[in-house]
């Protein structure tokens, strides 16, 4: 089997801690004995958790030496919540290791050096931009310095989200709810605007579809040829914090985002009235902007700061717009219904865009019907290719 192959399996792993891993990347590792046989795998299943290659070396045991790792994140090389995985790799006499996307972590980089260093081959780049793919999330979070953004919107053919009266309820169908279900439980946060709170009332809690069996909580990652494991008194995974853009502190105290299913936090400006929320919810206050609200890049900064790597932006066609604007949206997801209004509130609301040259160019990234629907997911092209 090739370089190629093996590292396609490492990234078929790491899929396996998708959800379960934040504020941590998904990592996958196939070891191979000095003969080439596959002697262990591994993936990261939960922040606090085992390293990837630390679970496949304990699968491969003595004969990892003189074998090849296969990682699809470069080893680390520093003591956070487990000891470096650089290390690990060098006692267990591994030979050679193929990496596919360097850390870009400060804190944990380093260990292909220190691996080149102590004589063992390191090759990076292999099969780099499909395990980007997977890391997108969190690969963004380290790069920026604030969390990855994906605004999700529900909207018919001709791009409306509400009727002309207001009425916005069922556009899209009970499949495409229920992967909003599933986009919000993969999420680290979840935004909407106060207009959205007033009008819909909405939970923004994250329902599992039934039928779901993935496990709320990772275990130890252990996974040659079985079943993902899970419980191990494993702490469940947390929900994802609620957050209302509420600039004059105008969520009322009997809004359900406000129930006791998930945390809440309340941005509002700096100068905003104070707020009886009790024990309802955190509040935090942020520099009054125009014409929305607040400071939206110090909204992400203070998530970034509780260690939030995706957030999904929901609700609010002008909050999607100043994010928009900002150049604070990394992807869209559109759930189109095939069905027409003709009146009635755009999806989307100013993004600062006065003329055609300015037009935020996105490029489709996948297609797939959900129900009677479309989903559709797009990204910002990046400038350089503009
Ligand atoms: C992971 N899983 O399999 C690898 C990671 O807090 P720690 O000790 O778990 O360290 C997390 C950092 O380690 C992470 O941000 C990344 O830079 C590096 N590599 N992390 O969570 C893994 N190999
Ligand atoms: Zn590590």
């Amino acid at each position: 089997m090739t370089d190629q192959a093996h590292m396609r399996r490492a990234i078929e792993l790491a899929a396996h801690g998708r959800g379960t891993t934040s504020p941590n990347p998904i990592v996958g590792c196939v070891v191979l004995d000095a003969s080439g046989q596959v002697a262990g795998e591994g993936f990261h299943a939960y922040a606090g958790g085992p390293h990837a290659e630390v679970v496949a070396l304990r699968a491969a045991g003595e004969r990892a030496r003189g074998g090849t790792a296969y990682v699809t994140l470069e080893p680390c090389d520093h003591t956070g919540r487990t000891g470096p995985c650089a290390l690990a790799l060098l006692e267990a006499g591994i030979a050679r290791v193929v990496v596919a996307v360097n850390d870009p972590n400060p804190m944990a980089a380093g260990g292909a050096d220190r691996l080149r260093r102590h004589g063992v081959v390191v090759e990076t780049g292999v099969l780099a931009e499909e395990a980007e793919r997977g890391n997108t999330e969190w690969l963004t979070s380290v790069r920026l310095g604030r969390p990855h953004v994906t605004w999700k919107y529900a909207a018919t053919l001709d791009g409306r989200s509400a009727a002309a009266d207001g009425t916005s309820q069922w556009i899209t169908s009970p499949e495409s709810r229920a992967d909003v279900h599933r986009l919000r439980a993969e999420a680290d946060a979840i935004v909407a605007g106060i207009g959205t709170v007033l009008a819909d009332d909405p939970r923004l809690t994250a329902r599992r579809p039934p039928g779901d069996e993935t496990p709320a909580a990772g275990g130890p990652g252990l996974s040659p040829g079985g079943a993902r494991p899970h419980g191990d008194g494993v702490a469940a995974a947390r929900p994802p914090l609620r957050v209302v853009v509420d600039s004059d502190a105008r969520t009322p105290l009997t809004a359900r985002v406000l129930d006791s299913r998930a945390p809440t936090l309340v941005a509002v400006a700096d100068d905003a009235a104070a707020q009886p929320l009790a024990d309802a919810a955190e509040v935090v206050r942020l520099a009054r902007r125009r014409p929305y609200g607040i400071d939206l890049a110090g909204l992400l900064a203070e998530l970034h700061r509780r260690q939030i790597v995706s957030v999904l932006l929901e609700g609010g066609p002008t909050l999607a717009g100043s994010f928009l604007k900002e150049g604070l949206i990394d992807r869209v997801v559109g759930y189109l219904a095939p069905a027409l209004l003709g009146a009635g509130a755009a999806a989307l609301g100013p993004a600062g865009v006065a003329t055609i040259a300015e037009t935020h160019r996105l490029e489709f990234e996948d297609v797939t019907p959900t129900g009677p629907d479309l989903r559709l997911t797009a990204r910002p092209v990046p400038l350089k290719e503009l």
